[in-house]
């Protein structure tokens, strides 16, 4: 595959931005070779400088569930941009996105619309420690919420031990008050609530961990969290800037039927805009300025534009329910595809996933959480995402991240990529 271009303005980029890339992730670090520069997407189809031709099995991480320039999002974007980009003004948009996003979550008395899903979050634990007075923060190994400081924190030396910044930059002052448990591991939740009672402001989980790998909640380990929170008056704050909008209307809360006092919502609100949200409990957000004294802020916050991309594709997703349900057909045939071509070569991969997101782990599994994870071969991911880029499969390039389905992918292209995934695991021995 030719990527003499990619390859020059990756030169390039290199001088004059760090790493050469806006976000570590697109850098190709775990993998090697050359990050393409993608130059415009339609429906699954990525083109690279270069004139190649991808399916795209990212999706901007998230944000394109109908698939790419969908002709919804693309008109009402237009239509936006002909009366102006930003104006630092109230909109009527803004009134009818918090509006659309309180009336398809349950959960969702207020919200406030931000600029990405750090910004969700980091605002969120902001409320919560206003809202309760306390400061520790419980998080899970393996969940990514973005790169607010109190969440570049990971488990000190013990478990038990206050955390320890994952960050160069990130005082041990901030690490301190983030607490960090195992991902469906009751007891290890239980035994920080034991040991730092009534400190605990909230607990942020993603409700599918989806940042370390594909990893789904064990029955009960939601409810149980819900249950732990309401005893000890700590918050629970579901991470929904994934899964938010793609497991369903109501997001992971109304697929497990667990209710977060607060959520954070990013990627599919904004259709590819950058667009975040933080919202819930009326009693909580109405601690946030300029109604109450938790301190937040955003010049583009709210952008007209971005309102616009998200509320098109909301409206879309809200007036054709039935996108959830072709969603998880199209999981379910990769997932079983996958799985069957594994068998066939009795080579030990480990399929997981919910309804669109989907991951294959180099292990026989099972993978519960990211020490599990983390028994991976990592090599074989690599040698497994160069197979698949040089047959135009556009996947993560690592082994710790998700493959986001869309609307726009074929029953052929996933039997196309099953195909290419089952040549490798033949190949690869
Ligand atoms: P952003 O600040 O990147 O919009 O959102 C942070 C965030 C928060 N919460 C969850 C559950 C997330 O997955 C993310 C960001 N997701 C990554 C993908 N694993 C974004 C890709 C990137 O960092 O470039």
């Amino acid at each position: 595959m030719k990527t003499d271009r990619s390859r020059e303005l990756f030169a390039r980029a290199q001088q004059v931005i760090p790493g050469g890339v806006n976000s570590p992730v697109r850098a190709f670090g775990p993998v090697g070779g050359t990050p393409r520069m993608i130059v415009s997407a339609h429906g699954s189809q990525l083109t690279d400088v270069d004139g190649n031709r991808y399916c795209d099995f990212i999706g901007s991480w998230g944000p394109m569930i109908l698939g790419h320039d969908h002709p919804a999002v693309r008109q009402a974007v237009e239509k936006a941009v002909a009366d102006g980009l930003s104006f630092g003004a109230a909109t009527e948009r803004e009134v009818e996105m918090a509006e659309l996003i309180c009336s398809m979550v349950p959960s969702i008395e207020m919200v406030r619309m931000v600029n990405s899903g750090t910004e969700a979050v980091m605002s969120a634990i902001r409320a919560a420690r206003g809202y309760t007075g306390r400061e520790k923060i419980l998080k899970f190994a393996g969940c990514y919420h973005g790169h607010c400081d109190a969440m570049l924190v990971k488990a000190g030396s013990g478990v038990m031990t206050s955390g320890v910044p994952d960050s160069a930059g990130v005082p041990k002052g901030c690490a301190r008050d983030t607490l960090t448990a195992v991902y469906n591991d009751p007891d290890s939740v239980q035994a920080l609530f034991d040991t730092y009672k009534q400190q605990i402001a909230a607990v942020i989980v993603e409700p599918v961990a989806a940042n370390m790998g594909v990893v789904p909640p064990k029955p009960g380990f939601l409810p149980f969290l819900r249950r732990l929170c309401d005893e000890n008056g700590t918050l629970l704050i579901f991470d929904e800037v994934i899964t938010g909008f793609r497991l369903g209307l109501t997001g992971a809360q109304g697929y497990y039927g667990v209710t977060p006092d607060l959520t954070t919502f990013g990627k599919i609100i904004g259709a590819g805009m950058p667009v975040g949200a933080y919202g819930g409990r009326r009693d909580i957000m109405k601690m946030v300025a300029p109604l109450g004294a938790v301190y937040q802020a955003g010049t583009l916050s709210g952008n007209p534009v971005a309102m616009a991309a998200g509320l098109s594709q909301l409206y879309y997703l809200r007036d054709h329910p039935q996108v959830y349900r072709a969603l998880e057909e199209r999981g379910q045939m990769l997932r079983t595809g996958l799985t069957k071509a594994a068998e066939e070569q009795q080579v030990p991969i480990c399929v997981t996933g919910v309804g669109s997101l989907c991951c294959l782990f180099f292990t026989g599994g099972p993978v519960v959480d990211y020490e599990s994870a983390r028994l991976s071969d990592t090599g074989r991911y690599v040698r497994y995402f160069r197979f698949m880029m040089e047959r135009g499969f556009y996947i993560a390039p690592s082994q710790f991240e998700a493959i986001f389905l869309s609307m726009a992918h074929t029953e052929k292209e996933l039997q196309g990529f099953i195909a290419a995934a089952a040549g490798f695991l033949r190949e690869d021995r």
